[in-house]
């Protein structure tokens, strides 16, 4: 057989169109595919419902990768070690009982590749920039558009999606609460109607009201990860990702019970 180059052209531009026509309206849209974002993708998929993940930039992983400063080893604790479990990632007992270590590379690989087989949908290389937003004061839906549009500062306009829930996975700058709290200012579900901000480092409290951040912070939007400590004014905790996977497994709970 001689392989044409036009075939290979059209299968790709077919193949991609009909994988975002066909994710237009969704139960939920997950900004960011880091570790809580991939996890909540997984659980949510898993369940039957429809998942999209739009990450930013090419690897969904997020900063999972470098486990602490490159070293590419995360710890975990007992409770989220099941969740690693669950997910067929390895982990080694560390001396002291209750923390656990696993390879960073084989954690993010392998979640990803079970929330992809559980039907969650990755669209890399595009990045969230505003919501939906009608006058009942819901979120709908959202705005997105090429990362390359964005990275090359041309004047693009983006284009939208619908979904019931949207989950702001995006890590410390928390970009989808940044937008609406700009937007309608002092209308967040946090102590002060606006974004809290992240706090010190402090492993221990940080690991605990990462779960507790984990809500619902406008109609529509929910939290996850170090977006929920950088809204509900958390600590940080450091290269230990048991709270992200945690917080991931818990968003999804939460919207589950709502669909
Ligand atoms: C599309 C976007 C956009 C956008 C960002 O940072 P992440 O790994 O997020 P989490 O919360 O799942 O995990 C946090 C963890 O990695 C971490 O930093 C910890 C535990 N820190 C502790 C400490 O003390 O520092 O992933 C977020 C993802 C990234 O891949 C971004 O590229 C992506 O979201 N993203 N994607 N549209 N607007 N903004
Ligand atoms: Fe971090």
């Amino acid at each position: 057989m001689r392989l044409d180059e036009l075939v290979i052209t059209r299968a790709i531009i077919d193949r991609y169109f009909n994988k975002l026509t066909d994710n237009l309206d969704v139960d939920v849209a997950v900004v960011g595919g880091g570790p809580s974002g991939l996890v909540a993708a997984y659980k949510l998929a898993k369940a039957g419902k429809r998942v999209v993940i739009y990450e930013r930039r090419l690897s969904v992983g997020g900063g999972m990768w470098g486990g602490g400063m490159l070293f590419n080893e995360i710890v975990v604790q007992e409770e989220a070690r099941k969740i690693l479990d669950e997910l067929d990632v390895r982990t080694v007992p560390y001396e002291t009982a209750g923390y656990y270590t696993a390879d960073s590379v084989e954690a993010v690989s392998t979640i990803t590749s079970k929330a992809v087989k559980a039907g969650a949908v990755v669209f890399n290389g595009i990045s969230v920039e505003d919501v939906v937003v009608h006058e009942d004061g819901r979120i709908q839906g959202l705005v997105i558009n090429w990362t390359a549009v964005e990275m090359a500062g041309l004047h693009v306009d983006p284009l939208s999606i619908h979904c019931r829930y949207v989950i702001d996975a995006t890590g410390h700058d928390t970009e989808v609460v940044k937008v609406v709290a700009r937007k309608t200012p002092g209308k967040l579900l946090t102590p002060t109607g606006n974004i809290e901000g992240e706090k010190f480092m402090s492993p221990d409290r940080a690991e605990k009201l990462t779960i507790e951040n984990t809500r619902e912070v406008f109609p529509g939007l929910y939290v996850a990860g170090m977006a929920a400590n950088a809204t509900f004014g958390g600590p940080r905790m450091g290269p230990i990702f048991g709270g992200m996977l945690l917080s991931g497994a818990k968003v999804a709970e939460e919207i589950l019970s709502k669909l």
